[in-house]
């Protein structure tokens, strides 16, 4: 693949958007390797994943504007699509991911960043959708992930304005977990990572799809989505052998990790 980068180690895998030349602005090709990387993860071998952007300025800068600028009403509301189907696979994809923003998240690169389930980011990092600037508005699930994410007053503002936003009112929002220094970034994103591959994937993978399904409809369903995630994990060898160790009480075997079999 020319523009994405894809790498396994040890039950995390690093997917990198590298078209550094244009900031890793994401054309259609972009796209497309990306949607071939997110098939071609295995969840028996990956336990969470990480994003980033390659070089030290950019994680993504948006859609590609040049790619952009001649479309026509048909051929807009298509990359809509491409865009909008390949985020909603990063979305929904079994295995939780994070993005690690390096740098400028602008437009699509903040709305990509949107569909991961956790963000950490650099402190040379800068967010924004700047879209209204270029006539358009946002196209990448902007509208609605934003305001999701950081409430509706705030996403309205940064929406209407088009005012980028530095790393630290980004944490202030809500819209990162954590600001690491630049050189950081990487390293505490694995280190999230492999936490979070060292609980039981079975259950981590469970989790996600109760909060993502359970926030699409009222609480009344909601829960009923939680119970029967809940009692899937019933019978797996992660749920005996986690909670035996605790059973136990044997002090070193509580500490062990669970075995991660049933991946
Ligand atoms: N697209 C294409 N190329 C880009 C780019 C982008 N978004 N951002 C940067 N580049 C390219 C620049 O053209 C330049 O290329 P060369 O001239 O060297 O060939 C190279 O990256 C370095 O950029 P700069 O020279 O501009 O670097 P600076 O440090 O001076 O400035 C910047 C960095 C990030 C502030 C600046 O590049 C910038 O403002 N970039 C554009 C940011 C932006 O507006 N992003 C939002 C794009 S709009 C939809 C689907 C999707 C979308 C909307 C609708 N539908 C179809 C429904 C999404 C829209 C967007 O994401």
């Amino acid at each position: 693949m020319e523009f994405v980068l894809y790498e396994v180690k040890d039950y995390v895998g690093i997917i990198t958007i590298n078209r550094p030349k244009a900031l890793n602005a994401l054309n259609s090709q972009v796209l497309e390797e990306l949607d071939q990387v997110l098939d071609s993860v295995d969840s028996s071998t990956v336990r969470c994943l990480i994003l980033t952007g390659a070089g030290e300025k950019s994680f993504v800068a948006g859609a590609d504007i040049g790619e952009m600028s001649n479309l026509t009403k048909a051929e807009g509301e298509a990359f809509g699509k491409k865009g909008n189907d390949v985020f909603r696979k990063l979305e929904t994809l079994s295995v939780p991911v994070i993005a690690a923003i390096n740098g400028f998240a602008l437009g699509g690169g903040c709305e990509i960043s949107m569909s991961c389930d956790i963000r950490i980011c650099s402190d040379n990092a800068v967010f924004g959708q700047p879209e209204v600037g270029l006539g358009i508005t946002p196209g990448f699930g902007g509208t609605q992930r934003l305001a999701r994410t950081v409430g509706v007053g705030m996403a309205k503002q940064m929406i209407y304005t088009g005012r980028n936003i530095k790393a630290e009112e980004a944490l202030r929002i809500g819209l990162v977990n954590a600001v690491y220094p630049q050189e950081e970034l990487m390293a505490a994103a694995q280190k999230l990572a492999a936490v979070i591959a060292q609980n039981a994937p079975i259950a981590v993978r469970n989790c996600k799809k109760a909060i993502n399904e359970g926030l699409q409809v009222d609480m009344d369903q909601a829960v009923v989505i939680e119970e029967k995630l809940f009692g899937d994990c019933f019978e797996t060898e992660d749920q005996k052998a986690g909670m035996g160790n605790f059973l136990e009480k044997d002090k070193e075997k509580k500490l062990k990790v669970v075995p991660f079999k049933n991946c």
